[in-house]
């Protein structure tokens, strides 16, 4: 039996776009997400966060199932382009609203609430090349805090800026589309700015515990090749919102493709992890590198050891503890909280359940693995999943099943899988049964 400490929080994720739909209801205005997810050949098959899992109108009927499982926290994301059409001016009343109302419901159920800012669904009119996209990023948040402050008690601003910065602007992969290593940095520059400028208005506004999410990722190799693809990766964003400074051998790396201009930085309170797997990296003069990571060329990505997820990444549960210790060693200070992990597998319904042995066995490996992290000193408040739904995976549209709950996309219908009602004991005993 490994039982967490008594304070630990359990509970799940998910985004805006992800699962909302209702992409022209109330006065929503587009985000980038709608206009890319929309212009052919972008997305699989060409899914759209249209629909998504209509959320927007059953989340009531989620939140439900949320106190069902026993959850303790919610992070979800607030869909700036619902809030501030046009990414400037005032509030949308109508858009506030309707956090408004799943807030209320989470805190009637006893759920605390956790909100993400910024989970990629830029309003449409704004571009993160712009460095002004950071001002109008603080007076947004504001607009948010002013109406949630009272009742949000751990604010995030950003999630995962590395990806929108390298997927959105480096590769392209992702919206809005972009393929420019110079406009990826900028991006990630202007990024950090925002979430500097957000927690500055937060914190104006009164706000208790501010934090920022990142995607970490282990790196294993010779250091020769690791270093630069951590820097890129990892020491780009901690360093900023952990020491306040841009790592130097990343700085001089940037110089190579731009100049960026005076920095900006502000400490935060609490740092959110998503964790999935690691990088594994070899020194190959033949190979191209990664389009992710401006001027890898010389670097090569090693497939995954083991049966990956249907994401076609390594299951590796040791990661996540080497991260949390890693984190522990070189940033102390700064509380941790795992705001994503979880995984796709192919999941389907089998009279009138949804067995997925395969996630059981991930969430508990990698669960196992932050209790020995704790153990060993890792200062690690909680865990939330990713996801509580099956929802549209960005690029790869709905065909990646991350949920703990099956969502039929004709009929929209919820249906928990093995590992919800497996989620449900755990938190319940707040611990594994197994050692
Ligand atoms: O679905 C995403 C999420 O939006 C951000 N983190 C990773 C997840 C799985 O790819």
């Amino acid at each position: 039996m490994r039982r967490f400490p008594d304070e630990f929080i359990w509970g799940a994720a998910t985004a805006s776009y992800q699962i909302e739909g209702a992409v022209h209801e109330d006065g929503r205005g587009p985000s980038i997400w709608d206009v890319f997810s929309h212009t052919p050949g972008k997305v699989v098959d060409g899914h759209t966060g249209d629909v998504a899992c209509d959320h927007y109108h059953r989340y009531r009927e989620d939140v439900a199932i949320m106190a069902d499982l026993g959850l303790q926290a919610y992070r979800f994301s607030v869909a700036w382009p619902r809030v501030q059409p046009g990414g400037s001016g005032p509030a949308n009343p109508a858009g506030l609203d309707f956090y408004d109302r799943l807030v209320d419901e989470l805190l009637a159920r006893g759920i605390a609430p956790i909100a993400t800012l910024y989970h990629w669904d830029l309003p449409a009119e704004l571009d993160w090349r712009d460095r002004a996209t950071a001002d109008r990023f603080a007076e947004y948040a504001a607009l948010v805090y002013g109406r949630l402050g009272d009742r949000v008690g751990t604010w995030t601003t950003l999630n995962e800026p590395w990806v929108s910065a390298f997927v959105g602007y480096g590769s392209g992969r992702h919206a809005p589309g972009i393929a420019d290593p110079a406009a990826a940095f900028t991006a990630a520059h202007h990024l950090l700015r925002a979430h500097a400028l957000g927690v500055r208005a937060l914190r104006a506004g009164g706000a208790r515990e501010v934090s920022l999410t990142l995607n970490l990722s282990p790196m294993i190799g010779d250091p020769s090749v690791t270093t630069l693809i951590d820097g890129l990766a990892n020491r780009l964003f901690l360093d900023p919102a952990l020491r306040g400074g841009y790592p130097e051998d990343v700085l001089a790396h940037i110089a190579k493709f731009t100049d960026l201009d005076e920095p900006l930085f502000e400490p935060i309170d609490l740092l959110g992890i998503n964790y999935y797997t690691v990088n594994r990296l070899a020194a190959d003069p033949a190979s191209p590198g990664h389009l992710e990571y401006p001027g890898s060329e010389g670097i090569a990505w090693l497939p995954p050891h083991g049966e990956p997820t249907e994401m076609g990444w390594e299951v590796i549960p040791s990661g996540l503890y080497d991260l949390l210790m890693r984190l522990t060693r070189d940033y102390p200070g700064t509380p941790l909280m795992i705001t994503e992990n979880g995984c796709a597998y192919p999941d389907t319904i089998q009279n009138g359940q949804v067995p997925d042995p395969a996630r059981i066995a991930y969430l508990e490996g990698h669960f196992q693995a932050a209790h020995q992290a704790i153990t060993d000193g890792a200062p690690l408040r909680g865990y939330l999943v990713w996801s509580l739904l099956d929802n549209f995976e960005w690029a790869r549209g709905y065909h990646k099943r991350f949920g703990l709950i099956h969502v039929g996309y004709d009929s929209l219908e919820r249906l928990p899988k093995s590992s919800a009602h497996w989620y449900r004991e755990v938190i319940a005993r707040n611990g594994l049964a197994s050692n």
